[in-house]
């Protein structure tokens, strides 16, 4: 059965920061301090899904989803991260699962979608190695409670972003700019990828997956400077990923740094372990010229001629058609399903005078990567899900609550949740593909 979902991620939607014992996050931390996001906002409200979820568990049944990518938020389970248990962080994905089951709608559940447990910043996060084991003991413990009940779960939302945005450039959570220094950050996050996979396994998980968002590499000519910048872009944001899970081993790596330090005999066995699936968050395309004088081996010249969100990315539907069909060419029969676990889109999105909400953009948006989801399976790529991000407006990391991506409007001042009109097209869409 193909999933058609909508997905979100604990941060940014549950809110409730203090409650039942959560610990902590890097993104607590990170928000309450000055001029890191914009305005100022924070998690510590979004949503309040923490409190509301019923609510939205029956906004996805009216939709239509059947399925639902969430994220559980690691110190709400372990607030220190590692050792003590907090019960009741885990009972709430245990309600939110049993709803969600009750609703028709399989729970996908990520366990890490940034929001490392501050306590494992303090001893370095993700540049030490330690924390890939933490994770591991983490995973068991979710598995050990959910697994009977969770048909698919996925390890890391977006190494690459984590490590370029929290630790290369310091633009996200924990704040770090240690441009590629921050390699190691990539291989103990893969690491932690491979053990929790044994974890998840060990304790009955059924479908394991990793979602690594991936661009398409556009180079701005054909020039030799171009190329070799572009493959190097490519290198860094998706084989560094891709590569060392479905190939077993790292690509050359010798533009952008190196590992010999870091990667450990038997690690690229863990790291390959073989994969349910793979998830791909697909936004856009990049285009790659030569480098410039800043150091870096490669110049993001941005994409024109597109259509853009509010975000100012550029909007190329086929772009996900070439990325799936590359991705295909590229690993061949090492490739596993794949899943497409976000793509979605930012608008303005303000409420008519009768509160409705005519995102016309955002349908036109999803329509075209939908399309382009079809093309590529007629061209022979194993796709068997499409998430669209966003359920909800919510948290959107540095920027605040300034960034939109939700089928459904969400009032930050009374929480008020309002289905848009990309919300009645997709359950519209959805009853046309159950009933071609
Ligand atoms: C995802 O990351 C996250 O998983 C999710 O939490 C987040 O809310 C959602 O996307 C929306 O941001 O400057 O034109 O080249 C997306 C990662 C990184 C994708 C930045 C687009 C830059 C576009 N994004 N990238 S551009």
């Amino acid at each position: 059965m193909f999933l058609w979902g909508t997905a979100t991620a604990a941060y940014q939607i549950e809110g409730a920061a203090k409650d039942d014992g959560r610990g902590a996050s890097i993104w607590d931390t990170f928000t309450h301090e000055p001029g890191r996001t914009r305005d100022g906002h924070t998690g510590d409200v979004a949503c309040d899904h923490y409190h509301r979820w019923p609510e939205d568990v029956a906004l996805m049944a009216d939709l239509g989803v059947n399925a639902y990518r969430f994220s559980i938020s690691w110190p709400r389970v372990l607030p220190l991260g590692t050792g003590r248990v907090e019960p009741k962080g885990l009972d709430f994905y245990d309600r939110l699962v049993d709803g969600l089951l009750a609703a028709g709608i399989a729970p996908v559940p990520t366990l890490f979608h940034w929001d490392l447990p501050q306590a494992l910043q303090d001893v370095g996060g993700w540049m030490n190695r330690d924390i890939s084991y933490h994770f591991a003991e983490y995973a068991a413990i979710v598995a050990e409670r959910l697994a009977d009940r969770v048909p698919m779960w996925i390890t890391l939302n977006e190494p690459f972003v984590h490590m370029a945005f929290g630790y290369g450039m310091g633009v996200h959570a924990p704040g770090q700019a240690l441009l590629f220094d921050a390699l190691p950050v990539a291989h103990h996050q893969l690491l932690g990828h491979g053990l929790a996979v044994q974890a998840l396994r060990a304790a009955g998980a059924r479908q394991v997956l990793i979602t690594n968002n991936c661009t398409p590499v556009w180079p701005a000519s054909g020039s030799a400077e171009d190329l070799a910048a572009a493959d190097a872009y490519d290198t860094l944001h998706n084989r560094l990923f891709n590569d060392p899970i479905l190939l077993g081993e790292y690509p050359d790596l010798k533009a952008i740094g190196a590992l010999d330090d870091v990667v450990r005999d038997g690690d690229l066995a863990v790291i390959s372990a073989p994969l349910d699936g793979l998830g791909i968050n697909y936004y856009n395309p990049t285009r790659i010229g030569a480098p410039a004088d800043d150091g870096l081996p490669f110049t993001d010249l941005g994409i024109t001629g597109y259509p853009t969100t509010a975000f100012g990315w550029p909007v190329v539907p086929d772009g996900l058609r070439e990325l799936l069909t590359g991705l295909r060419t590229r690993y061949g029969a090492a490739l596993p399903p794949v899943y497409v676990t976000e793509n979605g889109c930012s608008q303005e999105d303000v409420p008519g005078p009768d509160g409705t909400i005519d995102d016309q953009g955002r349908i036109a948006f999803l329509d075209g990567h939908i399309r382009a989801v079809e093309q590529a399976a007629a061209e022979g790529v194993d796709v068997r899900g499409y998430f669209v991000w966003s359920l909800l407006d919510n948290f959107e990391w540095a920027e605040g609550y300034h960034q939109r991506f939700g089928l459904v409007h969400v009032d930050f001042d009374t929480l008020r949740r309002t289905p848009k009109a990309s919300y009645a097209w997709l359950r519209e869409r959805l009853t046309e593909l159950r009933n071609p």
